[in-house]
């Protein structure tokens, strides 16, 4: 049992298998710019992930800024404000505008029902978001962007390993880009992947991430400075070798929660879309304050008094970020605003005792009235 508990916490190999990946390295003196551990962690997780392409970069928000660069799109992008601020800020620092979709109240992702309503004859793309882990309908938005021939890039920073109908989740869209961060069930410390079919799209995101360089005499396109250091893939090459063991001890600790939380009057538990192989990323309730009786803030703070660390993600949405001046309506995206106003995920990671899971439980259940 812990005294204090965070929120998450990143899963470490062994120092002594960490040390004995990078060794190597002191060798080579090759430490980042595409070196032989990128190599190897790319090829190993274009397995892991079942694509037919994967780009790896130094974070999953450069991953998903330099995927929507790649695919040089105008205009308007239809996406949910109920993510991290990376979704909406990849949109915006490629010139492009965020149309906000509301998301369904049972999994929080993408209300698929209100996408078409929103397409314009400046639509180019729709970026959904599996939140938390969660899969969208990714069904009806293939329908729907075959449709009106739009771009689909998936957000699936929090997607990692997870399964829909048997199929990876990685294989869905015109690209997916994940987030490898420390707080990810999967990290490479900092890092993060796009995985993609077209391989035009792959050779402009390899340069993309490298300032636009085809060659030492010929700079194609205006990129930036994204690439996977070798220290961080040494990291997600040993990481790699335990994910399955971290997806089996994050599926305890959820069960655990789901033992104590699922019959509380007022709290509302994630729900997941059936055939789906999760990855346990995160452990988001929603408190209902007249049925509950204690809201989502006043939980929050009985919660640090113990010492236990819970975090409103995501809160506040996107639209409403103080950067954007009131320039984007919330009024219609109602669902998104409310759970956005109600919701905390609590702390989920493979090292979380069972017995600190039954602490928090406690904790929650006592600031019922
Ligand atoms: N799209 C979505 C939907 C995302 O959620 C994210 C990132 C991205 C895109 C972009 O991916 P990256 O570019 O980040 O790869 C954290 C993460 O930094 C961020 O990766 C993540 N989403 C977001 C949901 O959570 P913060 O600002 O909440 O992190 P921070 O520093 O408050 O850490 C949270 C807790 O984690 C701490 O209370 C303790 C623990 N922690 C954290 C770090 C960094 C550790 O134990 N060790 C650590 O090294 O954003």
């Amino acid at each position: 049992m812990s005294d204090k508990i965070t929120v998450t916490r990143p899963s470490m190999p062994q120092m002594s298998e960490y040390i004995e990946e990078i060794s190597d390295l002191w060798e080579s003196h090759w430490l980042t710019n595409m070196g032989i551990k990128h190599k190897m962690l790319q090829d190993k997780l274009q397995e892991y992930l079942d694509v037919a392409a994967i780009e790896l970069f130094t974070n999953g928000h450069m991953a998903l800024e330099l995927t929507l660069q790649a695919l040089a799109l105008k205009g308007e992008v239809i996406t949910t404000p109920f993510t991290f601020a990376s979704t909406t800020h990849a949109i915006i620092r490629n010139g492009l505008q965020p149309v906000f979709c509301d998301i369904n109240d049972r999994d929080y992702t993408i209300d698929v029902s209100k996408i078409e309503g929103l397409i314009t004859d400046r639509t180019c793309a729709i970026l959904p978001v599996h939140v938390y882990g969660n899969v969208c309908d990714v069904e009806e938005i293939e329908r729907i962007a075959k449709r009106h021939h739009l771009k689909v890039i998936y957000d699936a920073a929090h997607a990692f390993g997870v399964h829909y109908k048997g199929k990876s989740i990685a294989q869905f869209g015109d690209a997916s880009c994940f987030s490898f961060h420390a707080t990810k069930m999967f990290n490479t410390i900092e890092g993060g992947a796009c995985c993609y079919r077209d391989e035009a799209l792959g050779r402009t995101l390899y340069q993309l991430k490298n300032f636009g360089i085809r060659d030492e005499d010929t700079v194609e396109g205006v990129g930036a400075n994204a690439k996977m250091n070798e220290f961080c893939a040494a990291m997600g090459l040993c990481n790699l070798r335990h994910v399955e063991e971290e997806r089996n001890k994050r599926k305890k600790v959820v069960e655990r929660y789901c033992e104590h939380l699922q019959n509380v009057e007022g709290l509302r538990l994630n729900q997941r879309r059936s055939e789906t192989d999760s990855n346990y990323a995160y452990f988001p309730v929603v408190f209902d304050k007249d049925r509950f009786g204690a809201d989502r803030d006043e939980v929050k703070e009985a919660l640090a008094r113990e010492d236990i660390g819970v975090r409103k993600y995501f809160y506040p949405l996107t639209s409403t970020f103080e950067c954007f001046h009131g320039k984007y309506r919330t009024d219609n995206t109602p669902v998104a605003v409310k759970v956005s106003e109600n919701v905390l995920t609590l702390p989920l990671y493979a090292d979380l005792a069972l017995e600190d899971v039954d602490r928090i439980c406690q904790a929650v259940i006592k600031c019922k009235r």
